[in-house]
């Protein structure tokens, strides 16, 4: 906390100090006779007229210097209220500023208003008091402002956030490690209100769309505040997005391509008007079934597949770190095997366009032998292992290489 103005207990007592020793001299010099003049009568007038209106602008001077406080705690406070802060927040804050600053012009009113009362006809001693009492409360209302608009700015430093910087210790950046942290919320289904309930500040920072919920838009949204490097990413925009657009031209469907060893492996087709960047969706899979493996298709660009397992099969992200767009608007993005009797079933889709908008895919289910055979076309060249097993990358000794066009050879590396 910022301390009290203390300039008004020592500036008014410098002020009443002066008048009290001027009028000890006055006095004196009335008493000793020193002050010369007609009468005594009319010296003692004219001294106590000089006494009072020195009295008078010193209090003015007090009001002034308090109120002149109040206002730079005022624009500070409306200034730094500009800061990105939690909603309710920024209302309640918002509300408390207004107060104050109508709780200033008040008190500033009533010493005007006892002002123009003085200067426009000379005021008696009762009446001058009645002024000092109104000039007293001002500097007291006005020491409550100054007080209450501190409190304002102390608040926004405590509670504002940088959108995407979602640390546990905010770091005033946003980079590679924000982005695996929400990611990981996504891909692990941490809610918007999970997160709210256990740090508010952090669920702000990762709703970075505003939309009340964390999904791939969110995590779009923050690769391009880190993209693009921004000097001041408390700066970035806070997108509006209330929910996920749903719209007939964007759907995803799946298709079965084989069953080889018990290994069933489906194309997971995704027929897009919008373009996009980026996906989430979630595999269901029966009981004693597994997800063997999950691969991209020639429809990434420099997208990775993110593959959370969770109790009833996987939610798998698909994001770029250049958000750049995936290729074509049809046929397959993912490849799935899974081993074991059942079906796989592809649930809430949602993927995001460049300007971090959420879309729903509409399900169109298990789609005909049609798509198979185009979804197979966009498959990418794939390694497998003499046992089968597919392999990320060219392993010492043999590999069996499956290129796009669906044939197979052999290589010793
Ligand atoms: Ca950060
Ligand atoms: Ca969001």
């Amino acid at each position: 906390m910022l301390d009290q103005p203390d300039m008004l207990g020592s500036d008014i007592q410098t002020v009443s100090n002066l008048i009290a020793s001027l009028q000890l001299q006055l006095d004196a010099m009335v008493k000793d006779g020193s002050l010369k003049a007609d009468t005594k009568f009319e010296n003692a007038s004219v001294v106590e007229t000089a006494i009072n209106d020195l009295n008078y602008r010193g209090h003015i001077a007090a009001v002034d210097y308090v109120n002149g406080l109040a206002g730079t705690a005022i624009d500070a406070a409306t200034e730094n209220l500009k800061a990105n802060l939690p909603t309710d927040v920024k209302a309640d804050l918002s509300a408390k500023l207004s107060a104050a600053i109508q709780s200033r012009l008040d008190a500033m009113q009533a010493v005007t208003d006892g002002m123009t009362a003085y200067e426009s006809s000379q005021m008696t001693a009762a009446d001058l008091e009645t002024f000092f009492a109104v000039t007293e409360d001002a500097i007291s209302k006005l020491t409550q402002v100054w007080t209450n608009a501190n409190a304002i700015s102390e608040s926004v430093y405590e509670n504002e956030f940088t959108p995407g910087d979602v640390n546990l210790e905010p770091d005033g950046e946003v980079d590679a490690t924000d982005v695996q942290m929400v990611m990981n919320w996504v891909g692990e289904g941490k809610t918007y209100d999970e997160l709210l309930s256990e740090n508010p500040r952090q669920a702000y920072a990762a709703d970075v769309n505003n939309s009340k919920s964390i999904n791939i838009a969110d995590v779009v949204a923050i690769l391009n505040i880190a993209i693009e490097d921004l000097n001041n990413p408390k700066a970035a925009p806070r997108y509006l997005a209330p929910d996920i657009k749903m719209s007939a031209d964007n759907n995803i469907a799946l298709a079965l391509n084989g069953n080889e060893n018990g290994v069933r492996e489906y194309a997971i087709l995704v027929n897009n008007a919008t373009t996009f960047v980026a996906g989430q969706l979630d595999l269901k899979v029966s009981a004693g079934m597994e997800i063997v493996d999950i691969e991209l298709t020639g429809r990434a660009a420099d997208h990775e597949v993110y593959r959370y397992d969770n109790s009833t099969g996987a939610r798998v992200i698909v994001a770029s770190m250049s958000n750049a767009a995936l290729e074509g608007n049809s046929g397959a993005l993912l490849i799935v095997r899974t081993r074991g009797a059942g079906n796989l079933e592809v649930e809430g889709a949602i993927f995001a366009d460049r300007h971090a908008t959420g879309f729903g895919l509409g399900n169109e289910g298990l789609s005909g032998i049609d798509s198979i055979t185009e979804s197979c076309q966009n498959v990418k060249e794939r390694i497998y292992n003499v046992a089968g097993q597919a392999m990320n990358r060219i392993q010492r000794g043999i590999n069996i290489i499956r290129k796009s066009d669906g044939t197979t050879t052999k290589e010793m590396h």
